[in-house]
């Protein structure tokens, strides 16, 4: 795997549970995620559910629109997860649109194609652990 995609699979997990707003305050519970993501309100979130979220917030912290988040769009504690030496990298519409379904894949466990409860709750779970690297 190479840095930029690193970098962008950082940023998508960061994304799963922000506002898409910078100083926004992270999201760690599967029922925020669901209330966020869930639109047919079933319970599970889909694969286009979660994309379109995921877009959606991507959109939302690209301030000028060039379709790449530049190191100074990213905050720097959403690439926690991601090799220091990529911290600070530009994550482009493309990277991250191609980091969606691995990370999705990941985490729908019994590959069903829906995350359920149980696998949203490991997903709010990874992200916090990603937050809290040294706690
Ligand atoms: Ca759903
Ligand atoms: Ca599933």
């Amino acid at each position: 795997m190479n840095p930029r995609t690193q970098a962008a699979i950082a940023l998508v997990l960061a994304l799963a549970g922000s506002s898409g707003i910078a100083t926004a305050q992270p999201v760690d519970t599967a029922e925020q995620l669901l209330e966020r993501m869930d639109r047919n309100v079933d319970g599970k979130i889909s694969f286009e559910e979660y994309r379109n979220a995921m877009v959606r917030r991507f959109d939302a912290i690209d301030v000028d629109g060039d379709g790449t988040l530049e190191a100074q769009e990213i905050p720097p504690e959403w690439l926690a997860g991601a090799p220091s030496r990529v911290a600070g990298a530009t994550v482009s519409r493309l990277d991250f649109g191609d980091s969606l379904q691995p990370v999705y894949d990941r985490f729908d466990a019994n590959k069903d194609g829906q995350m359920d409860a149980a696998e949203i709750a490991a997903f709010a779970a990874a992200r916090k652990t990603q937050e809290e690297p040294g706690a």
